[in-house]
């Protein structure tokens, strides 16, 4: 029996709809740029969000009703989550999906139990994953919902604790594996601290870098070919999150040795929770060869807290798909880690947050293809830098030069004008014909 009976197959209608239970811009077989819009955004499901989150915050108890129709932390009920899931993607057309490992099952003391309940649940989900051609995007161990996760992780203070952790990394890791997925993600929740008067900032990061080569080696000897990823927050939990922004975690690989086997995964929120645009993110994992897959959400600079909306903003979408364009496209997905409102507590807001959510990228994508074919913007950037393309310029940017040539030139102009002009208010007035001309 259909779990979400009164919602029918979500198909696009086109920009005029006033049918909720439709797309309004995202129509999966369109081609934009040379490529389906499906293909240039591979959209999943969280696991967490989706199916478990249920409006619970620091003031009040659930306000949703995600029981499925089962006892909730029991095994019927990982298992009607994984009828709603999958009923929920095909529902949507959503082709990924993204987990936790305790997402899928009620986690037990014993850790042999909670991995046996996981083998069970993954047969389960395989089957389904068959007989619907769903498939995993990417998959992750909790690592900081656990009390034994209090001092981190990777960063603990407990060798036993590091253990648990390389445990809970090796099972998510077969899991990933057995059901296809193509990356694996390292949300570093408690890798961090909230002082320095108790905490050895080397050796905790040195052993957050031995824990991922562990996990790279693993996961290469059991036929994992995907990328690992870790996935950039300045806080929350922490006071202070070593994986900080996108440039921190890529000094990080490469201090460590890991980027040969890491990308980044930016979310959103966690973009601007660290004093960052999102575009600022992708920018700057794209430009180091590290943009791997993004976590699509929105967060509201009011609040200051990690409140993963369904992203509307598509302003931010559209700058997010020019820079997913100008990388060629992702080799990871796009997940909405984003979750209803506590008041927003129906089955029928569930499908409108990802409807919301699927039309917002899909024009992000539309008119980021319109601003990449109209060239202005292009065109100014190029032009911005034009004086390194004279003989001086060339010389700069091939490393043949030296600082007394470069002075001497300078004396010889004695003095100049100021640079080209930003043309920024210019720029912005482009951005917005091509939003809305
Ligand atoms: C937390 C967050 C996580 C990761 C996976 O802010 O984004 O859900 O995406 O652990
Ligand atoms: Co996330």
């Amino acid at each position: 029996m259909a779990i979400f009976e009164n919602i029918p197959q979500i198909k696009y209608e086109g920009a005029d709809s006033k049918n909720p239970f439709a797309f309004k811009f995202y129509d999966a077989e369109k081609v934009v740029m040379g490529k389906k819009m499906k293909d240039y955004l591979p959209f999943a499901m969280a696991w967490w969000h989706n199916l478990g989150a249920a409006g619970t915050d620091m003031f009040g108890r659930d306000t949703a009703d995600k029981s499925f129709g089962a006892e909730k932390g029991t095994m019927e009920h990982a298992k009607t989550k994984v009828d709603a899931g999958f009923e929920f993607m095909q529902k949507l057309g959503i082709e990924y999906f993204c987990f936790h490992d305790v997402d899928l099952v009620p986690e037990a003391d014993d850790i042999n139990i909670t991995n046996a309940r996981l083998d069970e649940i993954s047969d389960y989900i395989l089957a389904k994953m068959k007989e619907t051609g769903i498939k995993c995007l990417w998959g992750t161990a909790n690592m900081f919902s656990n009390p034994r996760f209090m001092n981190g992780a990777g960063s603990t203070n407990s060798a036993d604790v590091f253990c648990f952790a390389a445990a809970q990394i090796k099972k998510a890791l077969d899991l990933t594996v057995k059901f296809g997925g193509k990356g694996y993600v390292f949300w570093g929740g408690r890798e961090g601290y909230e002082t320095l008067l108790n905490t050895d900032v080397k050796f905790e990061q040195e052993n957050i870098a031995r824990l991922m080569h562990l996990a790279v080696d693993y996961g290469r000897k059991i036929g994992f070919t995907g990328d690992f990823y870790i996935e950039p927050k300045p806080k929350e939990p922490m006071k202070h999150q070593y994986d900080f922004d996108a440039a921190t975690a890529i000094g990080f690989l490469r201090q460590y040795g890991l980027d040969r086997d890491f990308k980044l995964n930016i979310e959103a929120n966690h973009a601007t929770l660290a004093g960052h645009t999102f575009q600022h993110e992708l920018r700057v994992s794209a430009i180091n060869g590290m943009l791997g897959s993004i976590d699509a959400n929105q967060g509201d600079c009011l609040l200051g807290w990690d409140t993963d909306e369904f992203p509307f903003d598509v302003y931010e979408a559209t700058m997010c798909m020019y820079e997913v364009i100008k990388a060629g496209g992702l080799t990871g997905g796009f997940n909405f880690d984003a979750k209803n409102r506590r008041s927003s507590n129906t089955y029928e807001e569930m499908f409108e947050g990802y409807i919301l959510g699927m039309d917002t990228f899909a024009l992000g994508l539309i008119k980021a293809a319109k601003l990449i074919e109209d060239g202005r913007i292009d065109e100014f950037v190029k032009e911005k830098y034009s004086s390194f393309d004279t003989e001086l310029g060339k010389k700069i940017r091939e490393g043949n030069t030296t600082l007394e040539e470069l002075a001497g030139h300078a004396a010889e102009l004695k003095s100049i004008d100021t640079p080209m002009s930003g043309k920024q208010e210019k720029l912005e007035g482009i951005l917005n014909q091509i939003m809305f001309g």
